[in-house]
Formats: structure tokens, C-alpha cells, sequence
């Protein structure tokens, strides 16, 4: 039996800790990718990794093609997330269920045979992802990582990055000796009570200017942000801390960024976002109609389906 909240159709078990995304008020210019998103299990049918760090709530292909819909997205971009491992099973079948409306970054390991590769590449899969976070993976050494990316780039995929802030110094020889396009997740997890223009954003926006291959997702403002969805003021600006260092992302490098939701959100604990809200949080960052455009359409086509 399906419920409704609002202009939201619920199916039993849609997120039952969350009252239902909002209608974004916002509306997305036709054809916009959401480029960071997961599907989660479900568990019965697609375990979750015995090493993962966390156990997520079960997130189904169903409830994000549902989701797409509701917020008025027109395509997904399916991020392997680290409690699924280099189990890249749930992802694919999103992938393979999607008619054709969404792409795939996956993670793999060394002993990835050449016929796992193009069995993911005919699914949708164009990337793989390398995570550097430490409380959501184990060190996975360096030359692996490396020979991953020389055999993914054969096949015109690129690497996207999770790291935080403070380890891009250390990290920084590496990234920038990758062969492929580099896709960073969240813009390098700034502290985003640290000036914009000080050391530590500057160095990230050194990296994106030095090298022309770096792109950035201005995604997960809920992650990043320390006010919250409302300002402390009383002002319904969401997420009002992050939006300097988004916009200026946006601004200096229109052609190489990408916008995801980040549905369902794993390991946010202090509150839920809403995905519509988060969707009203783009007009704050991409001020005006062309970077709107570039932002949901132009550069995650050209990334993830360049034959189009
Ligand atoms: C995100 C962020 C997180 C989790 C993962 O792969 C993952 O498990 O990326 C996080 O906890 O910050 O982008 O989904």
C-alpha cells in the first residue's frame, strides 16, 4: 500500500526516519543530472561489505529513480559507497534498471579482471572512485590505486576522490600524477569556518587552477556546513556558511564542477537534509541561469555521457 506526504508518493519503508523531501522551489533546468547520489542494498539481496565502517538504512534503485522524479532531476549519477565495498552488485543493477538514465562510478581492486571492467562499462559504469577518508576505509596503497587508474583511463573512465582537507598536502603528489580527469567529492571537505581566501581553500583552489584535468562536486553542503539548514539569525538562507566557498568554486571553474544530492546521506547524524531544500540551495552557488546550466547539464553530460 502506498502513503502520500504532500505531492510525494511514499512506499512502506521510504526512508521511515524522514517526513518526505520537500518540492524544490527552485526548478532544475531540463535535463540536470543529480551526479552524487547511492542506492543501499537492499541489504537482503545485496549484503552490505563485511569490512564496511558503517551498516546504512537500505536506500533501493525504486526510492532514488522516485526521488529523481520528485525533485525534477532527469538523470542519476550512482556513487559506490564504502559499506558496499568493491561490491559493485546494487550500483549495477540501479545502473542496469535505469533505462538508460544513469551512470556509474565504481571501486575496484587490483585483481579486477578486464571482463568485470566491461561489464561495468556496458552497465553505465565511467569511473572509479578512490577514498581517502579515514574513518570510512582502510590505507589502500598507493601504486595500486595508481595501476588502477592507468587501466580505467583505457577505457575513458575517470577517478573521483573522497579526502578531507587537511590531507591534501600529504596527498597532493599523488593526485597530481593521476592520468585520468579527477573528480573530487565535496570540494576537498573545507572547514568551512576557516576564511575562504585562507590557506587551507586557497591551496585547494591552487589545485583546481594548476591543473586542468581536477574537477569538483560543490555538493554536501549539510556535510560541510556548521550552521546547519537555518542560520543561527533566524534567516531561511540553508547551509548559508558554505555557500562562499561553493560559489567561488562555481565562479572560477563553471566548466569543471558537478552537483549531486547525496541521497540517502550516510553517517549525518545531527539532522536529515531535505532534498528539496538541498535542491533551493543551487540558485545560492550558481547564481545565474548559464551556471545554473553548466552546473546540472553541460558538465555532467560531457563527463558521463559524452556520446549524447
Ligand atoms: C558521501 C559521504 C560519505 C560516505 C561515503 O562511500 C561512503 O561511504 O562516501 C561520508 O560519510 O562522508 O559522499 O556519501
Amino acid at each position: 500500500m502506498k502513503t502520500t506526504t504532500g505531492s510525494f508518493e511514499k512506499t512502506p519503508g521510504w526512508l521511515d526516519w524522514f517526513d518526505g523531501p520537500a518540492k524544490p522551489r527552485f526548478a532544475l533546468p531540463a535535463g540536470a543530472v543529480d551526479a552524487h547520489c547511492h542506492v543501499f542494498g537492499p541489504g537482503a539481496e545485496f549484503p552490505y561489505a563485511p569490512e564496511r565502517k558503517y551498516t546504512p538504512c537500505d536506500a533501493s534503485k525504486a526510492q532514488l529513480f522516485a526521488l529523481r522524479d520528485h525533485l525534477g532531476f532527469d538523470r542519476n549519477v550512482i556513487v559506490q559507497a564504502t559499506c558496499h565495498g568493491a561490491d559493485n552488485s546494487a550500483m549495477v543493477d540501479a545502473l542496469r534498471h535505469s533505462q538508460g538514465k544513469a551512470r556509474g562510478v565504481a571501486t575496484v581492486k587490483r585483481d579486477v579482471t578486464d571482463q568485470a571492467l566491461q561489464e561495468m562499462h556496458e552497465a553505465g559504469v565511467r569511473g572509479v572512485r578512490f577514498n581517502f577518508v579515514k574513518r570510512l576505509v582502510d590505507f589502500t596503497p598507493k601504486d595500486e590505486l595508481m595501476e588502477i587508474a592507468h587501466r580505467i583511463k583505457a577505457w575513458g573512465w575517470h577517478v573521483v576522490i573522497y579526502f578531507e582537507a587537511v590531507d591534501l598536502p600529504e596527498l597532493w603528489d599523488f593526485f597530481t600524477a593521476l592520468p585520468t580527469t579527477v573528480v573530487v567529492d565535496h570540494m576537498g571537505r573545507p572547514n568551512v569556518q576557516h576564511p575562504v581566501d585562507g590557506p587551507e581553500f586557497s591551496l585547494f583552489m591552487k589545485f583546481m587552477h594548476q591543473h586542468e584535468n581536477v574537477w569538483s562536486k560543490v555538493s554536501c553542503p549539510e556535510r560541510l556546513s556548521v550552521k546547519g539548514p537555518k542560520a543561527l539569525n533566524g534567516e531561511q538562507q540553508a547551509y548559508q556558511d558554505v555557500v562562499p566557498f561553493a560559489r567561488s568554486v562555481v565562479e572560477t571553474f563553471p566548466d569543471r564542477v558537478l552537483w549531486g544530492t547525496d541521497w540517502p546521506h550516510p553517517n549525518l547524524k545531527d539532522h536529515m537534509p531535505d532534498d528539496g531544500l538541498l535542491v533551493d540551495f543551487i540558485p545560492h552557488i550558481a547564481v545565474t541561469p548559464e551556471l545554473q546550466r553548466k552546473l546540472l547539464v553541460d558538465n555532467p553530460m560531457r563527463l558521463y555521457w559524452p556520446e549524447e
